[in-house]
């Protein structure tokens, strides 16, 4: 899937993330929560203001686990197999349960009861009957499956914004391209286990 070029241009512009892990990977789950709220509903148990330790530590371990897919580009089934196990178990959010407890004590995570208007789908989401233009968990017609793959799409997205603010020029259309390939791919390895 990734050409010999698109591998390359992936572990030059690695070099870049060394030693920012903590730094990039809170930036993007940061932005993840603002810019898509409903993302919130996965991590209840976690404080979500900003400059949080919880956000921070789990950026860290995002990006370093990024940085093992690109030490492994060629292997990432493999490579992410734990990790895999461990999303199709944590990540598993029902929608539909999401809608019945929606307001019942969580209001302190303000943006996850009020969903903003319905995303536009998505190529690479499963378009479900009655669910056009639906978003995240409380969504007619969506499987845990399908909000999980939508919320994979909304953090690479974001991490790809925080590699263009911090890379500027160096983010040149190629390497934007190769790093949309690679984070699709770590995106599809990691919902695989859900059916
Ligand atoms: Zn995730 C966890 C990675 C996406 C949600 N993660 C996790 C971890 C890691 C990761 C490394 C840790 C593990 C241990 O500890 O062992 N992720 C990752 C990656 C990605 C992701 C690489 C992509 C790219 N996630 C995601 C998403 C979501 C999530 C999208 C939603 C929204 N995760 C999660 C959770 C958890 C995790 C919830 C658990 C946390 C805690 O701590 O609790």
């Amino acid at each position: 899937m990734l050409n010999h070029d698109e591998k390359q241009l992936i572990k030059h512009a690695w070099e870049k993330v060394l030693g920012h892990q903590e730094d990039f990977g809170a930036e993007a789950l940061e932005r993840m929560f603002a810019v898509y709220p409903q993302t919130k509903t996965y991590f209840p148990h976690f404080d979500l203001h900003h400059d949080s330790e919880q956000i921070r530590h789990h950026g860290k371990k995002v990006v370093t686990a990024l940085g093992d897919a690109v030490r492994h580009m060629d292997n990432l089934s493999e490579a992410l197999s734990e990790l895999s196990n461990l999303h199709a178990y944590n990540l598993r959010v029902d929608p539909v349960n999401f809608k019945a407890s929606a307001g019942q004590g969580r209001g302190e995570f303000p943006g996850v009861r009020d969903q903003p208007p319905p995303f536009p789908s998505l190529p690479g989401v499963r378009a479900v009957p009655g669910a056009a233009g639906s978003g995240l968990p409380g969504a007619e017609g969506w499987s845990a499956a399908d909000t999980v793959r939508f919320a994979l799409q909304l953090l690479s997205h974001c991490f790809q914004v925080v590699l263009a603010v911090h890379l500027a020029d160096e983010y040149t259309p190629q390497v934007h391209v190769a790093y949309d390939k690679f984070l699709a791919a770590v995106s599809a390895v990691l919902a695989e286990k859900y059916r």
